[in-house]
């Protein structure tokens, strides 16, 4: 029984909204027929959408992960609509604390927890109807996975940037292992809250100092055509050049002189951002860690005072000694003595611990005069406070401005700038860059990670000193499988739980065939997510990382959606190896990701974090039972601006499961034979086109669905709209609401899936019709006028009216003060 009037079946247009029943058939037959399998396909232009890959936590999901997921689910559909082959996967960071920590809690193998917790992961994502590419998910933990972790790694360390180390390192006494500077947050563990030690142990570290003037230059790095090749959020690029922290300074040699050994010449370097004030220097500093602090110690008079002193500092973290608040201690290391070079004076040595071993030269030329920790500390032991720029020590504190030199010899008159060049060039110093980032602490005293693969054998050491007996596993031998256990817990000795597997430690050394030690320590939980974003494009290939046709064809990743909290750690580890595989050759590109967006937080209907602590976790699978996903996935898109914390309010969103509803009865209305449009109609659909795509690309979901929502009001009120008209509000409601969306299509009687129909084209003539006068005044007088589309948005209005050539005549020279506007109607710009 054909109802003609609709070329559908009249039963199916009677039918009610059942999201239960749509959203089960929909979610099979996509995963059946393969829908979103992506291909490289040379004869489309590709788009790489990627979501920062969970860990799969114990807990499943809240209603609060999905929300970045479901962002990519828009922008990726939309993409493929539009034409572009779309590579949008889906993997899990499963390595690390977090899940090994898990495991210990529950007494269960983290193997078989990890594996359990991503299949109800698995199960939570597939409910929201998400387009992943299931066949090319990726896992970690899975040994061929990090077989290409530590391929990379061997490659690192052949080429000498991973080395063993002996420094002290953080160290947190609750998860008993090493831990990186990144880990470290106001001085505790950022795992478990505990306040890190300070502890020397052995580690492995890689040298991302090497790399740290291209992290944050590459920040700022623009294309052939002179386009920023990033597109981050600024707050993040600025997060990223504060960790690296970029200091520009100047080295210079001071001589020693030790009274009670003569001829024995020694120097100290110290590093200063201020070679103008050199000629104000009234002590040196050397942090009690320094180097040369043992050697000097047989000497001084001191000694009992200096090493008490020593033992008393040597636990204080880094937070603790960089501290400002703190009051500053320090001793004299008495029969030392230092000269300056500016002036020849002789002037005390003191080791303080508000000096850093492993900053700069972990030895300073104190200024008290211009310098607060030094005025702090110079006015506590009663050292010489001399001033030597201009500006006055304003009442008790030191002035740290710039200014006019005194007190400095043939420098007097001169100003700070001109005297730092001058200065440094008198006395032979060299100008340079630190930078605060440190290399990465990456050895963990911890069971679940990828195992290191180096062997330690102690005849190689014997026969060749200079390698330390440390023999790379053959590539041909990855990956070294972690073994599985019974007893992982850490012991807190500095080794891992896997020395004591002795079956496992012992082995032939590939080299000489001797009897050698695997080293025990593992992988921290960052190195797996520093690359995996390269092996989605090639998941299954046995032979390499990533073959470079394929790497040629997705890379770089287009848009990357992901936790703020990532900013730093995950953001700077991954550069930093994506550059490292440039310089190797395997990857075409300078940055892995091109467009950046942080995801805003959704938090609890109380306005806490959810969190199971606060009983406050909405889980999205009971949303999804009496709402539907496609409301689910409406309702967080509308909640507000996608990178803002916004509070979950379960009664609202019936406001959105209204929206699916009314799409879902206007089937009612449409019909196939319109003989003419209805040109308000009409104009307003062209405008949602509009609308609804510059959207979905600049990430404002929330004003893409409100302006659906408007037009869908207006449809309402209408007799009978076209099959075209209501076609068109399908296609543009598809990425959002992908279930019932399909379902209408068919009902409409399509074959193919609207997920991959063509995404609607606007008419600029139609949109035309709106077009409004805009009048531009300088300092209310009318100059010129120009045409835009209404309600266009006020910064564009502006720049519009600055660009006109008749304003710049005007404004040509002036300063601007203000800028006034009245929505569609004026800009009048008030000059200076
Ligand atoms: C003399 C001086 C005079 C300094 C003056 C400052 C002002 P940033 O900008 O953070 O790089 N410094 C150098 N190495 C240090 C270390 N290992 N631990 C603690 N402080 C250290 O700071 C550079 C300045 O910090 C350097 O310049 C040095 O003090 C100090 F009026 O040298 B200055
Ligand atoms: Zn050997």
């Amino acid at each position: 029984m054909i109802f003609d009037r609709y070329g559908v079946t009249y039963k199916n247009i009677m039918e009610k909204y059942d999201h239960i029943k749509i959203e089960k058939k929909w979610q099979k037959k996509w995963a059946s027929s393969k829908l979103y399998k992506s291909k490289e396909d040379a004869t489309k232009p590709k788009s790489y959408i990627l979501d920062m890959f969970p860990y799969p936590s114990g807990e499943g999901l809240h209603v609060g992960h999905p929300k970045g997921y479901i962002a990519t689910d828009i922008i990726s559909r939309y993409l493929r609509m539009k034409g572009r082959s779309v590579l949008h996967p889906m993997g899990f960071d499963a390595f690390g604390l977090p899940a090994e920590n898990y495991a210990l809690k529950t007494k269960t193998n983290p193997t078989d927890s990890v594996a359990m917790n991503i299949k109800r992961f698995k199960k939570q994502l597939e409910l929201i109807g998400l387009d992943y590419d299931w066949s090319r998910e990726i896992n970690t933990t899975d040994p061929k996975y990090y077989k290409w972790t530590q391929w990379i790694f061997l490659q690192l360390f052949k080429r000498g940037l991973a080395y063993e180390s002996y420094e002290p390192i953080n160290w947190c006494p609750s998860c008993k292992t090493g831990l990186a500077n990144e880990d470290v947050e106001n001085s505790r563990c950022e795992r478990c809250g505990t306040p890190v030690e300070k502890k020397p142990m052995r580690q492995w570290v890689l040298r991302i100092t090497d790399y740290a003037e291209r992290l944050l230059n590459d920040l700022d790095a623009k294309d052939a055509d002179g386009d920023k090749i990033l597109d981050w959020p600024t707050s993040t690029t600025e997060l990223q050049k504060n960790w690296i922290g970029r200091s520009e300074g100047v080295l210079i040699k001071f001589k020693i002189e030790i009274t009670k050994i003569k001829n024995e010449p020694k120097q100290i370097e110290v590093f200063t951002t201020r070679p103008d004030t050199l000629f104000g220097v009234t002590y040196m500093v050397l942090a009690p860690d320094h180097k040369l602090v043992t050697e000097l110690l047989k000497t001084v008079e001191n000694k009992k005072e200096v090493e008490e002193y020593i033992a008393r500092t040597k636990n204080a973290s880094e937070i603790e000694r960089t501290d400002t608040k703190r009051e500053k201690t320090g001793v004299e290391l008495k029969g030392v003595k230092a000269i300056n070079p500016a002036n020849n004076e002789v002037i005390p040595v003191w080791i303080a611990d508000y000096v850093l071993s492993d900053y700069g030269t972990g030895a300073v030329m104190a200024v008290p005069a211009h310098d607060l920790r030094d005025w702090e500390f110079a006015r506590k032991y009663n050292l010489p406070i001399k001033e030597v720029i201009s500006g006055g020590i304003i009442d008790d504190l030191a002035y740290i401005g710039a200014g006019s030199l005194i007190n400095s010899g043939l420098f007097n008159g001169m100003n700070s700038n001109q005297a730092m060049k001058k200065i440094t060039e008198s006395v032979g110093g060299k100008w340079t860059a630190t930078h605060k980032i440190r290399d990465w602490v990456f050895s963990r005293q911890r069971y679940w990670g990828e195992p290191i693969p180096l062997i330690h054998c102690e005849n190689c050491a014997r026969l060749n000193p200079s390698g330390n007996g440390i023999v790379p596993v053959p590539e041909e031998d990855l990956p070294v499988i972690l073994p599985k256990v019974k007893l992982y817990e850490p012991t807190g000795t500095g080794e891992s739980p896997l020395a004591a597997i002795s079956k496992w430690v012992n082995v032939k050394c590939p080299v000489c065939k001797s009897m050698a030690k695997r080293e025990t320590n593992t992988m921290p939980q960052w190195a797996g997510s520093c690359w995996y974003y390269l092996r989605y494009m090639d998941p299954k290939n046995r032979e390499a990382l990533v073959t470079p046709d394929n790497e040629k064809y997705w890379a770089p990743v287009d848009v990357y959606i992901g936790g703020a909290e990532h900013a730093t750690r995950h953001l700077i580890y991954a550069r930093f190896w994506h550059k490292f595989l440039y310089d190797i050759g395997v990857v075409s590109t300078i940055e892995p990701f091109k467009k950046l967006q942080h995801v805003g937080l959704i938090m609890g209907e109380d306005g806490k974090k959810m969190s199971k602590r606060f009983g406050n976790i909405v889980n999205p699978d009971d949303i999804i039972k009496i709402y539907g996903a496609d409301t689910l996935r409406i309702y967080e898109m509308f909640m507000g601006p996608f990178d803002q914390q916004i509070a979950w309010n379960t009664s609202s969103i019936i406001g959105s499961r209204r929206f699916i509803e009314k799409v879902w009865r206007l089937k009612k209305i449409a019909a196939n034979n319109i003989a003419v449009e209805n040109k308000k109609i009409l104009t307003l659909v062209h405008r949602t086109i509009k609308k609804v795509s510059e959207d979905i690309s600049d990430m404002k979901f929330n004003t893409a669905i409100s302006s659906m929502m408007i037009l869908v009001n207006e449809l309402e009120k209408e007799n009978v709209i076209s099959k075209k008209v209501y076609e068109t509000l399908l296609k543009l409601v598809a990425p959002f609401a992908p279930h019932i969306t399909d379902e209408l299509w068919i009902i409409f009687g399509h074959r193919g899936s609207i997920h991959i129909s063509e995404w609607p084209k606007y008419d600029p003539n139609l949109i035309i019709l709106d077009e409004i006068t805009i009048t531009v005044q300088i300092n209310g007088k009318v100059r010129t006028s120009f045409n835009s589309v209404r309600d266009t948005d006020e910064e564009k209005i502006k720049n519009i009216a600055l660009g006109l050539p008749e304003i710049k005549k005007w404004t040509n020279g002036k300063g601007i003060k203000k800028i006034i506007t009245v929505k569609n109607k004026l800009v009048n710009i008030v000059t200076a």
